[in-house]
């Protein structure tokens, strides 16, 4: 199972061309037909190579990411019912939300808006999350007041309380704050994580910049980030169609390029970095005879669900995790040296994976 990175935006924005720097895939830009394609993109991740070569694995495996170019725009699915149901299920099942946001001026590419200004598109997206999440609270809650009418007294608290909870955040949506910035607790957090609600997704707005607009890249980032920035939101400018171009180049020629256009770090890494890094993700580590892996997860993932990642056999049937960190298997030599260190831990299921943990499930199923 791969990370799921949904990526959303204005029509024309050049959703379809950051997806082909993403995943070096070659789909026709341009087009306004709604077509999804999905790609995956690795992390390059060196200690997967340090694995491999301790534990003499027949493969190095990366960590993937799984790109979804949906195509549609929300705005729209909230005219079309069918299409709504679809996308927001799709969107609704990913890990994190890639916003492209148009700053490329280019006469030739008509903008929804009619004019260019990024600050108004973030805002604008932000809204529409909200105004789908404000939706199913809405119907939520309708069929809660129902449903508490017959209640028996000992259904009453939970509804209640559930209740108490929607109408808690929807307040906090309508005063404009996306149910990632809201302060809820873990109780909490864990009753609406089945609604799959999109403002709380962890965002990456890219901004999708002209190759004349380089030299003030820095700066349009700065400062967005200033204005739209926080724990699971960030902004990180680069110019979509010149990258893409990229793609199809050897390694010599692609640094003649970044070297040409003084590009720092390729759209490719900078947006995966930036995904992991700023978007609380991380990586737990596998090796064995077979392979040697690195799986990405969401930060706090407690070790059940990490397994999920393998396998839901293993998740299901998780008895408990043997972990050892990369740093300490590394400076030790391997697990003789681990063990008698007493940094070979047994955990369970309440274990909260961390970053470059090594790990044996043991399962049962
Ligand atoms: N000049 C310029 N054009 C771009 C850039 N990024 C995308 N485009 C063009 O904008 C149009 C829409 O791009 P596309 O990726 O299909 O947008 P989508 O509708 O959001 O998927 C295409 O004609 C692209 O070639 C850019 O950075 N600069
Ligand atoms: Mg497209």
């Amino acid at each position: 199972m791969s990370l799921d990175i949904g990526i959303i935006g204005l029509e024309m924005s050049g959703r379809t061309t950051i997806f082909n720097c993403l995943t070096s895939a070659e789909v026709g830009t341009g087009r306004s037909r709604q077509e999804e394609n999905i790609g995956i993109a690795r992390v390059p991740d060196a200690r997967v190579d340090r694995l491999r070569e301790m534990f003499k694995s027949r493969k190095a495996v990366y960590g993937e990411v799984k790109y979804v170019d949906l195509g549609a725009s929300l705005k729209n699915a909230a005219r079309d019912f069918n299409l709504s149901g679809k996308l927001l299920s799709e969107l609704g099942a990913t890990d994190a939300l890639l916003c492209v946001v148009r700053a490329f001026t280019d006469e030739s590419v008509p903008h929804p808006q009619g004019s260019i200004d990024p600050a108004r598109d973030i805002e604008a997206m932000e809204l529409e999350l909200a105004f789908s999440d404000m939706a199913i609270i809405e119907r939520r809650l309708e069929r809660l007041a129902s449903q508490l009418k017959g209640a028996k007294a000992a259904d009453r608290p939970a509804l209640e309380g559930e209740a108490v909870i929607l109408g808690k955040i929807k307040t906090g949506l309508e005063e404009g704050v996306p149910l990632r910035r809201q302060p809820l607790d873990g109780e909490e957090l864990k009753k609406i994580s089945s609604y799959q609600f999109l403002s709380a997704k962890p965002m990456l707005t890219v901004l999708n910049i002209g190759e004349e607009e380089l030299g003030q890249a820095k700066q349009m980032e700065e400062s967005l980030n200033l204005r739209f920035g926080d724990e699971g939101h960030r902004v990180v400018a680069l110019a979509g169609k010149l990258e893409m171009e990229l793609a199809g180049l050897d390694d010599e020629s692609k640094q003649a390029f970044l070297d040409d256009f003084q590009i720092e770090e390729p759209g490719l890494s900078k947006v995966i970095r930036t995904s992991f890094d700023l978007l609380g993700l991380i990586s737990f580590l596998t090796t064995g005879e077979d392979e040697s892996r690195a799986w990405p997860i969401p930060r706090n993932t407690p070790a059940p669900q990490a397994a999920g990642r393998i396998h839901s056999d293993i998740e299901r049937g998780f008895i408990r995790a043997e972990v050892v960190h990369y740093d300490d298997l590394v400076r030790l030599g391997g697990y003789a040296g681990a063990r008698k260190e007493g940094v070979f831990r047994v955990e369970g299921k309440n274990y909260i994976v961390e970053d470059g943990d090594v790990i044996n499930f043991l399962f049962n199923v």
